[in-house]
C-alpha cells in the first residue's frame, strides 16, 4: 500500500531575516503576506523580534496567509533556512552618508553571517545592510559560500526609485517604465539612461536632457531625501519590497533579471569585488551575470564607482582582521 504520508513534504521554505528593525520587519511582512515562506526574525535586542513576529502573526487570519513567523535571539532557531537576509546594523541619521556606517556594520554583518551559515549551510544569502557592496563582500568571506550564493540588494531599489520618478514626471504607470541602475549603492551609482524605456520607447525620446539629469540626481539622493524627511532612520517600505522581489525570484526559481550586487571575476573589466550588475536570479542564486554593452563614459563611471567601493572594502576587511584586496 502506498504510504501517502511519506510522499508529503510538510516543510515550507524558510527565510531567516537578521535584524528586526524597520527593513527586517517590513520584509517579514511582505514575505509572509505573499505566502513565499515561513520567516524567522532574529535580532540582538531581547523581546523585539518576538514582539514583531507575534504582532505579524496576529494579522494572519485577516491577511489570509499561511506563513509562520517566529522571533528569536538564538541562531539555533534559524536552522535549515533556504534564504538568509541580513538587515542587521545601524541605519543612517540625517547628514550621514552610507559609508559612515562602515566600521560598525562591518563587525555586525561579518559576525551575523558567520553565525547564520553554521545553522543553514545550504542557504542563499541576500545582504541589505549598508554600505551594501562592502557588506555583501564581507558576507561572502564570512560564509565561505560560492559567490553565486551571496548577493546584495540595492540595484532593484535604485532602479525602482528612478522608475517612480520617471513615471511621476510623465504621468504614466510605473509598471510601464523599465530602468537599469548599475554600480555601487552610493553617490556614484550609475543609472544607464540608454537602457531606460517606457514600454520600449527610450526615455530620451520623451524627456529633455535637463529633466533626465534632474531625475538621475534625485535617484542618487533617493535614500538621503527620505532620511531627511523622516529625521529618524531611513527608507524601508521600498527597500523591503525590493528585497522580497529577490527572495521570490530565488525561492520560486523565477529567473528574474534584476540588478544585483554580484561578485565580479572579469565581467565589466572588474575583479574581486561585489558591485551592482544585471543578474538572473533563480534557485541556485546568481545563475548568470549579464554583460550589457556600455559606452566608454559609462564603463569609466562604473570603474570609478568600483574604486570607491574598493577603498571602503579594504577598511572594512582590515576591521574584521582580513587581508585587503588589490
Ligand atoms: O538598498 C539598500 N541596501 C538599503 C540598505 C535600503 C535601506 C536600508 N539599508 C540599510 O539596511 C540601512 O542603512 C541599515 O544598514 C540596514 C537596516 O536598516 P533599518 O532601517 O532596518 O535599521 P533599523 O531599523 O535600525 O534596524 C536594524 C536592526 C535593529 O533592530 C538592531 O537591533 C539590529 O538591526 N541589530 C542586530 N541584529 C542582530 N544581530 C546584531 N548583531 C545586530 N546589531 C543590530
Amino acid at each position: 500500500m502506498t504510504d501517502y504520508n511519506s510522499l508529503l513534504s510538510c516543510q515550507s521554505p524558510q527565510v531567516t531575516v537578521i535584524g528586526a528593525g524597520n527593513v527586517g520587519r517590513t520584509l517579514a511582512q511582505r514575505i509572509s503576506e505573499k505566502n513565499l515562506a515561513d520567516v524567522v526574525l532574529i535580532d540582538i535586542v531581547e523581546g523585539l523580534p518576538q514582539g514583531v513576529a507575534l504582532d505579524l502573526m496576529e494579522a494572519q487570519g485577516i491577511e489570509l496567509h499561511d506563513s509562520q513567523i517566529i522571533g528569536t535571539n538564538n541562531y539555533e532557531d534559524t536552522a535549515g533556512s533556504d534564504v538568509v537576509v541580513i538587515t542587521a546594523g545601524l541605519a543612517r541619521k540625517p547628514g550621514m552618508s552610507r559609508d559612515d556606517l562602515l566600521q560598525v556594520n562591518a563587525k555586525i554583518v561579518y559576525e551575523s553571517a558567520q553565525k547564520a551559515i553554521k545553522y543553514s549551510p545550504n542557504a542563499i544569502f541576500i545582504v541589505i545592510t549598508n554600505p551594501l557592496d562592502v557588506m555583501t563582500y564581507l558576507t561572502w568571506k564570512a560564509t565561505g559560500l560560492p559567490s553565486q550564493r551571496v548577493m546584495g540588494m540595492a540595484g532593484v531599489l535604485d532602479s525602482s526609485r528612478l522608475q517612480t520618478f520617471i513615471a511621476m514626471e510623465l504621468g504614466v504607470c510605473s509598471a510601464d517604465v523599465s530602468t537599469m541602475v548599475l554600480g555601487g549603492h552610493g553617490d556614484l551609482m550609475l543609472p544607464v539612461i540608454r537602457y531606460c524605456t517606457v514600454h520600449g520607447v527610450p526615455i530620451t525620446e520623451l524627456m529633455d536632457e535637463a529633466t533626465i539629469e534632474r531625475l538621475v540626481e534625485r535617484t542618487r539622493n533617493g535614500g538621503a531625501e527620505i532620511v531627511k524627511l523622516l529625521q529618524t532612520g531611513g527608507a524601508y517600505y521600498a527597500p523591503a519590497s525590493s528585497a522580497s522581489l529577490m527572495v521570490e525570484s530565488v525561492l520560486r526559481n523565477q529567473s528574474r533579471l534584476l540588478p544585483t550586487a554580484a561578485y565580479l571575476e572579469g565581467q565589466y573589466g572588474l575583479n574581486d569585488i561585489y558591485l551592482g550588475v544585471p543578474c538572473r536570479l533563480g534557485c541556485r542564486g546568481i545563475e548568470h551575470i549579464l554583460e550589457v554593452n556600455l559606452t566608454d563614459a559609462e564603463r569609466q563611471a562604473l570603474h570609478v564607482s568600483a574604486g570607491s567601493v574598493r577603498e571602503n572594502l579594504n577598511i572594512a576587511l582590515a576591521g574584521v582582521g582580513l587581508t585587503p584586496v588589490g
